[in-house]
């Protein structure tokens, strides 16, 4: 297979920036984009949706992807190089399956990759993998991080370098079966009334590969400082996105069921979250996922949709300019 694969340029114009009009990239399904600028490019870190043939189920069992895939941008408008053999399960001793949703960091000249995946006993974990280049291929670490599971790894370096990882995703990704740090193997749902369950952080240690401390869960809240529950159609389901935009945290999440990307600010990157409203109103296809990020003095929603196969587990990753508002709110423009 092409270790490369090149779109043509792009076909629209956004009012003030020429991006990519449609998937980034053609011939291959992406979905759950990281978006980092690393040396002024911008590098999209992706599932690759594949139809494996497995079945369909709550937990998501159809979406059984065993690779991941970076798409490297030097221009917003085109060509996408898309970069495959960048990590594979065949590659992970503990990995089985269900490669989801990547995220990746930087420090000095080591590039990490973070990523979920179900272990031989059917456990989402979290692992993490080294490059010297932003696009791979990585090598994994033989184990996966101790003291965290669920899915959807998330890192923001912080101003003062410090690293945080956020994590969770309820139903098949099985946050619901951890208590605290400790795998249950039991779906535990708080009730309707009773504040939602959040994802989890934990400070990285300097090399990035292990927890410095304890996970803690991340509360959102609404504007009143009242904790969202379980049965509100804002309350977190899966995907968080942590980034820090004019000083101010933004916590970008999915609600699931009601298929919607929002965000809520902090001052702290532990939380309290206060709920502050929808960035992307729900988009084909059942999940819906992203990550934002700056380029040049623009900020850009990284998404997916089932557009192009009708298919909810495959995708293609799409780019969109976003408008960071006078009071904080983050709204993208998706055409
Ligand atoms: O791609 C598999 C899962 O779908 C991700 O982990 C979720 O965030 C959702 O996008």
């Amino acid at each position: 297979e092409d270790v490369t694969r090149t779109t043509t340029a792009a076909d629209a114009v956004a009012p003030e920036v020429a991006l990519i009009d449609g998937p980034l990239v053609d011939g291959v399904f992406t979905a759950d984009p990281s978006g980092h600028v690393w040396d002024g490019v911008l590098y999209v870190y992706a599932s690759h949706d594949e139809d494996t043939g497995a079945s369909d189920s709550d937990e998501g069992g159809h979406y059984d992807m065993r690779d991941y895939r970076v798409i490297e941008l030097r221009d917003l408008a085109g060509p996408a190089i898309e970069h495959a053999q960048v990590l594979h399960v065949d590659d992970v001793p503990w990995a089985a399956r269900q490669m989801w949703a990547p995220d990746a960091a930087r420090r000095g000249d080591t590039y990490y990759l973070f990523f979920p995946a179900r272990d031989h006993e059917g456990v989402f974990r979290i692992g993490v993998a080294t490059s010297s280049s932003p696009t791979g291929p990585f090598v994994a670490e033989c184990q996966p991080i101790a003291g965290i599971g669920s899915i959807d790894p998330a890192v923001l370096v912080d101003d003062d370098e410090s690293a945080y990882l956020y994590v969770g995703g309820l139903q098949g990704g099985q946050l619901q079966r951890w208590d605290g740090d400790t795998y249950t193997g039991v779906d535990t749902y708080p009730a309707d009334d009773a504040p939602a369950l959040g994802p989890r952080v934990a400070r990285l240690t300097d090399d990035l590969l292990a927890l410095a401390e304890p996970t803690r869960e991340v509360l959102v809240t609404d504007e009143t400082g009242t904790p969202l529950t379980q049965g509100d159609p804002r309350r977190f389901f899966e995907g968080p996105w942590v980034s820090r935009v004019d000083g101010v945290y933004h916590l970008l999440y999915s609600t699931g069921s009601t298929h919607t990307l929002v965000h809520a600010t902090s001052d702290s990157p532990y939380g309290p979250f206060t709920y502050r409203g929808t960035v992307l109103e729900p988009v084909a296809g059942w999940t819906t996922h992203g990550s934002i990020a700056q380029v040049g003095d623009r900020w850009y929603l990284l998404y997916h949709d089932a557009q192009v196969s009708g298919r909810d587990h495959l995708r293609n990753v799409r780019i969109a300019p976003l408008t960071v508002h006078a009071d904080g709110r983050l709204t993208a423009e998706v055409r």
